[in-house]
């Protein structure tokens, strides 16, 4: 494969949206298209269900458990502090990360539950590796419906979805982030196309700067 020569650290790339956008697909095919043009990179999600805090998270995710709310939040937050010193490293090492969620979720899904504001959701995870660039995969409520029905996962409902929807919409407000929103209604190339554009931009303006905090 061809070597683009680059020094400097990866990008922190994350894939936002509600259930059904298109996320895992276009992380897939951007991190293929990265490693292709010669760019470092791998893929990451969150929840990460593999490690023993993941376990949990996924049997609250089945139903299988139940957790207290406030138990569930600070578990998926633990969830990525607990890969934190490996994202560190592979961007250090000028591997790009792209992401399929991350505190953005975190905060959306639990500040959609009653009782819950978005400041003290936003707590557990200040100070984890700040994304170069968060791409909102924008999809309508009604065209997510569209796309089959809700699996049987906790927080699989449309009505539950929509206030998800308002909460992310609260979110990209915060300027200090690199938002962009893209309208994932369209076809999954031209989705991909967009995509993989302002991600090699991200790429290219990450190398030389130190990576932030959130
Ligand atoms: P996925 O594996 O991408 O389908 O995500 C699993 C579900 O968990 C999905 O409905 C979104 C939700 N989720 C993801 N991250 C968080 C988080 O940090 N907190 C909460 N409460 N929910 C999350």
């Amino acid at each position: 494969t061809r070597s683009k020569m680059s020094h400097g650290r990866g990008a922190l790339i994350v894939l936002e949206g509600v259930d059904k956008a298109g996320k895992t697909t276009q992380c897939k095919k951007l991190v293929n298209a990265l490693i292709e043009s010669g760019r470092p990179a791998e893929i990451m999600r969150f929840p990460d269900r593999t490690t023993q805090i993941g376990q949990l998270i996924n049997a609250y995710l089945e139903k299988k458990s139940n957790l207290e709310d406030h138990v569930v939040h600070l578990l998926f937050s633990a969830n990525r502090w607990e890969l934190e010193p490996l994202m560190r490293k592979k961007l250090e090492q000028g591997i790009s990360l792209v992401v399929d969620r991350y505190a953005f979720s975190g905060v959306a899904f639990t500040s959609a539950k009653p009782g819950f504001s978005l400041e003290w959701c936003m707590k557990p995870d200040v100070g984890l590796p700040k994304p170069d660039l968060v791409l909102f995969l924008q999809l309508h409520p009604l065209d997510a419906a569209q796309r089959g029905q809700y699996g049987s996962e906790r927080y699989e409902s449309s009505d539950f979805q929509k206030v998800v929807l308002q909460r992310f919409e609260q979110l990209m407000k915060d300027k200090s982030l690199n938002w962009q929103v893209i309208n994932a209604a369209k076809s999954i190339e031209d989705l991909h196309a967009e995509i993989k554009s302002h991600s090699e931009t991200a790429i290219t303006v990450a190398e030389f700067q130190p990576i932030g905090k959130l």
